[in-house]
């Protein structure tokens, strides 16, 4: 993928399949002496005509034709649209004639990676473009949004800036040493490091929701076998999804459910019931569940309500649910409180006494009978702060991936100058901050990593 890389490029940019209008997409140098050539009308700057489109005396179909002239276009080329009827041998026609006119097909995202080659978008914009195309949920597509818009990269840009600045002070100390200012620079440094690393972080955590929001948080129904975590999978989704049945081990397979609750997408995963178990193929489900539980970005581990009470139980209390974590195999130690939540299951058999300080985090339910299903799911969808009127950005993995590292080589820097390591050790892990900083926005990202990301996009954006 080269800058270069400006040849003539067209494509269906409207769904497969038959529509009312079918627009096909064309940029490059000479976009518009092959539209001109295809059309009765002369082609002026952004102008809706209406014309036929013909090819060696045969009407290939007809529409509207709009011509925007580059710079001032998507893609930064010229662009022409050519808005005919939406059928799939009408429009493939007229894609045909293109390419034997010297254009080509289009790759997935092609549109989009000229458009950030050539400035017109950073990379967070064009992700923006693929996430608000793919958003599952009205506040998904409003944090998409608020990305194609610049939101997430200013503040990328915003910190890179400082980092800079800083980066600028630590350089001249190296070229320009005084050994008489330098304990005060380093108590500046010090103190503007620790105030990036904080914003850094603050902003690690708003991608992280943003991610969860534009990405669908996966939640994990966990807990021993039969206490209803596929009957709650079912609940939720409105589909008899997974198997239920009174019988002990009946789940052994991951089973993925797609929900969206209050706008926030969810994938909710149901597992096998941990226990030690002599059957292999069980054991397996186990296992996966365990797995499962470390990728999750929430947990919930269910518990049954007859069981708690038939075990002379006092109250849900904090202790009581961290020995219940533990019984688990640990899932105190594994999982961070914060992404825990506790659901005590068949409520509708007894409903166990659960301690106010805990409250907050124990959602009581019947599976079979609809009790607190409707609070349990918004717990879920408010799980991370990413609840309903979250107005945030979107974000994907790798941004969030990108701000750690951030954060880390800003620690380093830290460590280095709290250690007198010199000057140029901490330029250079600050250097290491900013280059990866600068992979977010795409200042800095090389070219494999681009054609990975634009290969995900749909063809014709
Ligand atoms: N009374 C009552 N029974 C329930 C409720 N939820 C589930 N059950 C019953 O509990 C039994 C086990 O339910 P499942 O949903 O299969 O439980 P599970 O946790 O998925 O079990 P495994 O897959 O074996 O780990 C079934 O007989 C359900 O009908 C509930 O809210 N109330
Ligand atoms: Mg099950």
């Amino acid at each position: 993928m080269a800058a270069t890389d400006t040849d003539l490029i067209c494509a269906i940019a409207t769904p497969p399949g038959e529509g009312g209008v079918g627009v096909i997409r064309l940029s490059g140098p000479s976009a518009k002496e092959l539209a001109q050539s295809l059309v009765t009308v002369e082609l002026k700057p952004r102008r809706a005509h209406y014309s036929r489109f013909i090819a060696k005396d045969e009407i290939l179909d007809d529409g509207i034709v709009i011509w925007f002239p580059g710079p001032n276009s998507f893609t930064g080329e010229d662009i022409v649209e050519l808005q005919g009827h939406g059928g799939p041998v009408v429009q493939q026609t007229l894609l045909n004639t293109l390419c034997e006119r010297g254009a080509r097909l289009a790759r997935p995202g092609e549109f989009s990676e000229r458009a950030f080659l050539n400035g017109k978008l950073d990379l967070v914009q064009a992700e923006a473009i693929a996430d608000l195309i793919a958003a599952k949920s009205t506040a998904a597509a409003k944090a998409a949004l608020s990305s194609f818009q610049g939101v997430f990269s200013e503040k990328v840009t915003a910190l890179a800036n400082r980092l800079k600045r800083m980066r600028v002070e630590i350089e001249a100390a190296i070229d320009f040493p005084d050994e008489d200012i330098e304990i005060l620079e380093q108590a500046q440094v010090a103190q503007t490091l620790a105030v990036l690393i904080d914003d850094t972080k603050t902003l690690l955590a708003q991608a992280e929701q943003g991610r969860k929001l534009s990405q669908g948080m996966t939640v994990a129904l966990v807990g021993e076998p039969n206490v209803g975590k596929s009957s709650l999978l079912n609940a939720l989704s409105g589909e008899e999804a997974a198997i239920v049945t009174e019988i002990p081990g009946t789940t052994r397979d991951l089973l993925k459910v797609d929900v969206v609750i209050n706008g926030v997408p969810l994938r909710l995963v149901d597992t096998a019931g941990l226990r030690d178990s002599d059957d292999a193929v069980e054991r397996i489900g186990v296992e996966r569940a365990r797995e499962q539980i470390t990728n999750a970005d929430y947990v919930a581990v269910v518990m049954s309500a007859s069981t708690l009470l038939s075990s002379g139980s006092e109250a849900v209390s904090q202790d009581f649910l961290l020995q219940a974590l533990d019984n688990l195999g640990g899932l105190g130690t594994t999982v961070a409180a914060e992404d825990l939540h506790l659901v005590i299951n068949k409520i509708d058999l007894g409903v166990p006494v659960v301690d106010q300080a805990i409250r907050h985090r124990v959602s009581l339910v019947s599976a079979k009978e609809g009790d607190g299903l409707k609070a349990f799911a918004a717990a879920l969808a408010n799980a991370g702060g990413t609840g309903g009127d979250y107005a945030g950005f979107s974000a994907r993995a790798r941004h969030v991936q990108a701000l750690q590292n951030t954060c880390e080589r800003l620690k380093d820097a830290q460590v280095s100058l709290s250690r007198q390591n010199g000057p140029e050790l901490v330029a250079e892990d600050c250097l290491l901050a900013h280059q990866t900083l600068g992979e977010i926005v795409g200042t800095l990202t090389p070219d494999d990593l681009l054609g990975e990301i634009f290969s995900t996009f749909c063809i014709g954006k």
